[in-house]
C-alpha cells in the first residue's frame, strides 16, 4: 500500500508537471491540447500473429501501421494472455485476469471453477475500467468493435465506461452479415450504446463499418474542449476470413511458395529489421505438414488462397487505420494523439470446418472460388498460423511465446520517442497504468467511487517510452499468468512455463525467450534452484489472485462439449459461454 501511495503521488505530480509543459508547448493547437492531455486511440487486432505486420517482418502490406512503428516505439518482447477475453480484461483494467473475472474462459471452464469468485466469465464489478477512469477525468470515451467481456446491460461497453459504442458481444461473427460463425450458437448480438442492434446495413463489412462509427463518434464531439479515448477492436483477423475481393486479388499467387518459405523469408526480414536475433534454428511448425510434402496441387491451391484472404483482410484493416489517421490529421488532432497498436494473442491454428464439417457445409459456401466473399467461410490452419507467429512456437491458447508474444507499437504525442525499437519485457496489464499516467489521471489503489476495487498490478511504461528508462520491469519483478492450466512466470529474462493438453504435457520448462524466442533450449535441468524459486513465485501469485487450478484430468476439448450443453437456451444470461 505504501508503495502504491507513493506511486500515486508521483504519478499525479508528474501528470501536473506534464500538463504545464504541454500547456506551454501546445497552447495554440486546439482545445484538447490546451488541456495538456493527449487523445488516445487504442487499436486491438484479433488473432494476428507476431510476424504479420510489415514492421515485424511480414510481406503483407501494412504501410500505415509501419508508419506508426517508424514514428513511435516498437516493442519486440511484449506479452498478452494467450487468448481473447483474459487479454481484453487485463488490458482495460491493469488487473490480472483471475481478479477481473476471466480466470478461465467460460467455454472451457472446468467444473470446479464454475461459480467461483474470479471465474464469472465476464468482466466483474471489482475492477474499475480504463474508460471509466478517463471519462470521470473529463475524456470522451468511444468504442467500436468486438467487446466479448459481458453481454447484459450491466456489462456491455455502455455500462463499463464508454459514452458511445457500437460493439459485438460474441468472440467473433461473420464479417458481411449478422450471422454466427460457430455451430454451438445461432445468435449474434450487437449493441449500440444500451440498445440492441436488430439489423446491420446491407453493405456492411465489419472493419470498414467500425472505422466509420469511430470517426463519427470522434467528429460529433470534436471542438468541445475535451480530449478523447477511442478503442478500436476490429474482428480482423478472427475467422471467418473475409474481405472485399480487391484485397484478395492483391495477394493472388503470393502464397504459392508455401508456409515454410514464407516463414523463412519473414525471419530473414526480422533479422534485417532488428526485430529478432540472427542465427536462430527454427523448429518445424507444430501440427503442420511440410509444404513440400502436400500431395495434391489442389490442396496447395486452396491453402495458398486461404492465406491470400488472411493477408487481404489485414491489408484492409491497415487501410482503415490509415483512414482513421487521416481523419485525425484533417481535424488537427494528429499531433496530440497517442496511438497504441497491438494484437490480443498469438495466431490461431484451429480449423473449425474440419471439426464440424456438416454445419459449415450447411451454412457457408466452402468453395475455392467464393473463399473470402459474403456467404463463405475459411480459416487458415496451423501451417500459416506458424508463419504468422515466426519465429515463435505454438499458437493462441499456449503459454509458449507463440501464444503470448505480440506486436505492440506506441506512437504519437505525450513525449513518446520516435523510431525506437525496444526488447524490454512488457505485459498487457502495463497498458492501463501507462495510459493513465499519460493522461495525468491517478491510478486507483484499492477503492474507487466509494467501492473496493482491485489495485492495478501492471507498471507504467511511460519512462521507457520517453527514454528516461530502458525497462518497464526491474530484474526482480515477477509477472505471472495462467489460463486453463497453461501458465508462465517471467522474471529477470527467464520464463518458466507449462502447457496443458492439447499443447503440452503439464511439465514446467525454463527458457530465456529474448535469446531463444522459439523456446528450443530447456534450461530447467541445469537451474534447479531458479526453477524452484519461480515455482514458489507462481504459488504466491496463485494465492494472491485466488487461482483455482484445473483438475489433473482436465481437457479443454471435452470440457467445451460439456459447457456447450450447459449453454442451451440461455444465451442472454451473463454467465453463458461465448466461444473464443
Ligand atoms: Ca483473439
Amino acid at each position: 500500500m505504501v508503495h502504491q501511495s507513493i506511486r500515486y503521488i508521483r504519478s499525479a505530480m508528474f501528470g501536473a508537471f506534464l500538463c504545464s509543459l504541454l500547456l506551454l508547448a501546445c497552447s495554440a493547437s486546439g482545445p484538447a491540447s490546451a488541456a495538456g492531455r493527449p487523445n488516445i486511440v487504442m487499436i486491438l487486432l484479433d488473432d494476428v500473429g507476431f510476424a504479420d505486420i510489415g514492421a515485424y517482418g511480414s510481406e503483407i502490406s501494412t504501410p500505415n501501421i509501419d508508419r506508426l512503428a517508424a514514428e513511435g516505439v516498437q516493442f519486440t518482447n511484449f506479452h498478452t494472455a494467450a487468448a481473447c477475453t483474459p487479454t481484453r480484461g487485463m488490458m482495460l483494467t491493469g488487473v490480472d485476469n483471475h481478479l477481473v473475472g476471466m480466470g478461465n474462459m467460460l467455454e472451457i471452464m472446468a467444473d470446479n471453477q464454475f461459480g467461483q469468485p474470479g471465474y464469472e466469465g465476464f468482466m466483474g464489478y471489482s475492477v474499475v475500467t480504463l474508460p471509466t477512469l478517463l471519462k470521470d477525468a473529463g475524456y470522451h470515451t468511444y468504442m467500436a468493435g468486438k467487446w466479448h467481456l459481458g453481454k447484459t446491460k450491466k456489462s456491455i461497453p455502455a455500462a463499463r465506461g464508454f459514452e458511445r459504442s457500437f460493439s459485438l458481444m460474441e468472440s467473433g461473427a461473420d464479417n458481411f452479415e449478422k450471422k454466427s460463425y460457430l455451430p454451438m450458437y445461432d445468435f449474434v448480438h450487437f449493441y449500440e450504446d444500451f440498445e440492441q442492434v436488430d439489423k446491420l446495413p446491407d453493405d456492411w463489412f465489419s472493419t470498414d463499418y467500425y472505422t466509420d462509427r469511430l470517426i463519427e463518434y470522434i467528429g460529433k464531439d470534436h471542438g468541445d474542449g475535451k480530449p478523447f479515448f477511442a478503442y478500436f477492436a476490429p474482428q480482423a483477423n478472427h475467422y471467418p476470413l473475409q474481405v472485399p475481393d480487391e484485397y484478395i486479388e492483391k495477394y493472388a499467387g503470393v502464397y504459392d511458395v508455401g508456409w515454410d518459405e514464407i516463414r523463412a523469408r519473414r525471419y530473414a526480414r526480422q533479422v534485417e529489421l532488428g526485430v529478432m536475433p540472427a542465427g536462430l534454428t527454427l523448429p518445424p511448425i507444430a501440427a503442420a505438414r511440410k509444404w513440400d510434402s502436400l500431395a495434391s496441387v489442389e490442396d496447395r491451391r486452396r491453402y495458398a488462397k486461404r492465406m491470400a484472404v488472411y493477408a487481404g483482410m489485414l491489408d484492409n484493416l491497415d487501410a482503415n487505420v490509415g483512414r482513421l489517421l487521416a481523419y485525425l490529421e484533417k481535424i488537427g488532432e494528429a499531433d496530440n494523439t497517442v496511438i497504441v497498436f497491438m494484437t490480443d494473442n498469438g495466431a490461431d491454428n484451429n480449423e473449425q470446418w474440419k471439426i464440424f464439417p456438416d454445419w459449415y457445409a450447411a451454412n457457408f459456401d466452402l468453395s475455392y472460388e467464393r473463399m473470402g466473399q459474403r456467404g463463405s467461410y475459411t480459416d487458415y490452419g496451423p501451417g500459416w498460423a506458424g508463419a504468422s507467429g515466426t519465429p515463435l512456437t505454438l499458437f493462441k491458447g499456449a503459454a509458449s511465446e507463440g501464444g503470448m508474444r505480440v506486436p505492440l507499437i506506441i506512437s504519437g504525442a505525450a513525449g513518446v520517442r520516435s523510431g525506437v525499437k525496444t526488447d524490454a519485457f512488457g505485459f498487457v496489464t502495463d497498458l492501463t497504468p501507462t495510459l493513465l499516467e499519460m493522461a495525468g489521471v491517478p491510478v486507483p489503489t484499492g477503492s474507487y467511487g466509494g467501492k473496493d476495487v482491485h489495485p492495478i498490478m501492471g507498471k507504467s511504461a511511460l519512462g521507457l517510452l520517453r527514454g528516461e528508462k530502458n525497462h518497464i520491469h526491474g530484474p526482480n519483478d515477477v509477472v505471472a499468468y495462467e489460463m486453463a492450466g497453461s501458465a508462465a512466470v517471467f522474471r529477470g529474462g527467464y520464463k518458466l512455463f507449462r502447457n496443458n493438453p492439447p499443447f503440452g504435457d503439464r511439465q514446467w520448462r525454463l527458457y530465456r525467450p529474448l535469446e531463444d524466442p522459439a523456446e528450443t533450449q530447456n534450461l530447467a535441468g541445469s537451474n534447479p534452484k531458479l526453477v524452484a524459486d519461480l515455482k514458489a513465485e507462481y504459488a504466491r501469485f496463485s494465492k494472491e489472485v485466488n487461482l483455482i487450478e484445473v483438475p489433473d484430468d482436465y481437457n479443454p476439448i471435452t470440457q467445451i462439449q460439456k459447457n456447450a450443453a450447459r449453454n442451451q437456451g440461455k444465451e442472454m444470461l451473463e454467465s453463458v459461454p461465448i466461444l473464443d
